[in-house]
């Protein structure tokens, strides 16, 4: 594993303690030692096997674009900068303190009547997302400021009210599915602008009725968003942290139910909704809560054994944090094209897709790095996507060198780190029936010289194959040796153990 991710792994372990939701995605899942009886657990079995399950299962890598009204101050206002000032980008509503503009709530609720991305093209961002090879796109119907980017019925507050005017969801569902990439809703139901809204658990009377109001809204979107986009895949839920909802656990069991009936196929993650006794993401008997986990965002699980075979994906932003447009990139780390291939590479490597965050700016561009990274990445999917496209956990040794996957019968090493000698050195055990046989560079084909080197180390249960690089074989980016198994020539000898 590479360095980089060993200590973001390191670091999420590290803040095991924060709190039993951080601890589901701090290492394998904790088991209950009692079993409850739970009236309100999944709603869909493990490991779906239908079609639209099977193409989440294989996509590799997809795209997540957070866009809305957050995109026109792109995390500053008037030459000052929100940053500290607010958690992230996309929740600049929420800028407090000394650099918060005066009366700033009200300008944030104004800004949809100067909104009018003049070179927005949903197509332009399709083709950029095809070329970049991301085979599904999360697009933010709706974020916490409860705008919505479709002309809802059951809101003033949507595009139909800017100067845009047209319907945003509708451009972007038409020109990814055009291009063959699956489209899913992001939809928060947290907002902090609706009247209704309350984040603690009703109590009064006025309380209920208010937060029953706003349940009944919040479902007549989601059925007014699978009615008018009927191509959708599925919904990526956001903002169901609060108690209000995980105390509606039998609106949103049955909300559950409903959609999934009104649109066969329909793709939920795990972040939706909890069982009666508040558990999110796994019901408390640890079953998941959804299609597949979740909780993966801006971090990655730390081997196979915390994900028991349970289906995936991480969400990642290429700064450290902050999903919506941020006009300013500077003094911070933003993730390298390498960076991104190996999170890529290792989430295929554990069975998981990768999606990668893009915010748009008020305008409808993408952040010029953005471009880059995806032109970069498109260039290093079209060589090597063979080995993350439907490409699964290999079961092999782990390698320093890079991240095994393995599809059909071949095996994939991506390499990141060279050895220095060219001797690409893999590890199996003595009693392995697949073992490496023949091997070529995924880039050209090229055949390499596959190598038995029983090292003869005493009490070693593991043997080696080298696969040989070719010293002109230069590469300055990760590169895949593609390779077949099959039955070891002949076994490793039995050698007399050492005497101490
Ligand atoms: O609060 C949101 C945040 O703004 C962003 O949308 C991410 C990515 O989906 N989700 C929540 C933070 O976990």
């Amino acid at each position: 594993m590479s360095n980089l991710l060993s200590r973001s792994i390191l670091a999420v372990a590290l803040l095991a303690g924060a709190n039993s939701l951080q601890a589901q995605w701090t290492g394998p899942k904790i088991k209950s030692t009692e079993i409850k009886e739970i009236k309100y657990g999944p709603l869909s079995p493990a490991n779906r096997t239908d079609e639209a399950m099977v193409a989440f299962r294989n996509y590799g890598l997809g795209q997540f674009i957070h866009w809305g009204l957050y995109a026109i101050p792109g995390n500053e206002w008037e030459g000052v900068s929100a940053r500290g000032g607010a958690a992230a980008s996309e929740w600049i509503r929420s800028w407090r303190g000394p650099s918060a503009p005066k009366d700033w709530v009200n300008t944030y609720d104004n800004l949809y009547k100067q909104f009018n991305p003049k070179d927005f093209d949903a197509k332009r961002w399709a083709k950029q997302a095809k070329d970049m090879g991301a085979k599904y796109v999360i697009f933010t119907t709706k974020h916490h400021d409860g705008f919505a980017m479709w002309p809802t019925k059951y809101s003033p507050y949507n595009i139909s009210k800017t100067p845009y005017k047209k319907d945003i969801v509708k451009e972007v569902v038409d020109a990814y599915t055009a291009v063959g990439i699956d489209v899913y809703l992001y939809f928060s139901v947290l907002e902090w602008n609706n009247p209704d809204y309350m984040g603690k658990e009703p109590k009064t009377e006025e309380e209920k009725k208010k937060f029953d109001k706003f349940l009944k809204y919040t479902r007549n979107q989601l059925l007014e968003l699978m009615t008018n986009y009927p191509k959708m895949k599925g919904f990526w839920f956001d903002g169901t942290w609060d108690q209000s909802w995980i105390k509606s656990y039998d609106f949103t069991y049955n909300l559950e139910k409903e959609l999934r009936e009104k649109h066969p196929g329909l793709i939920i993650g795990s972040r939706f909704r909890n069982d009666e006794f508040g558990k999110r993401h796994f019901d408390s008997n640890g079953q998941m809560l959804g299609d597949y986990e979740q909780g993966w965002e801006r971090k990655l699980p730390g081997d196979i054994t915390w994900l028991e075979g349970r289906d995936w994906d991480c969400v990642m932003t290429i700064p450290p944090n902050g999903w919506g447009y941020m006009k300013d990139w500077s003094g911070i780390y933003t993730k390298t094209t390498d960076d991104i291939i190996d999170m890529l590479t290792y989430s295929a490597s554990l069975s998981g897709n990768f999606v990668l965050n893009f915010g748009p700016d008020g305008q409808g561009n993408m952040h010029p790095e953005e471009d880059k990274i995806a032109k970069e990445l498109g260039e290093w999917m079209k060589i090597n996507g063979e080995a993350i496209y439907g490409a699964k956990h290999a079961g092999m040794t782990n390698s320093k060198l890079g991240y095994f996957t393995k599809k059909a019968d071949n095996l994939y090493l991506t390499v990141f780190n060279r050895p220095v000698n060219n001797i690409v050195r893999i590890s199996v055990p003595k009693a392995a029936t697949e073992v490496p046989v023949s091997a070529t560079l995924l880039v050209n084909g090229q055949m390499l010289e596959v190598r038995h080197s029983d090292l003869g180390i005493d009490l070693d249960k593991n043997t080696y194959y080298d696969v040989l690089l070719p010293k002109s074989f230069q590469s300055d980016r990760a590169f895949v040796i593609k390779m077949k198994t099959g039955a070891p020539k002949g076994k490793a000898e039995k050698l007399m153990d050492a005497k101490m």
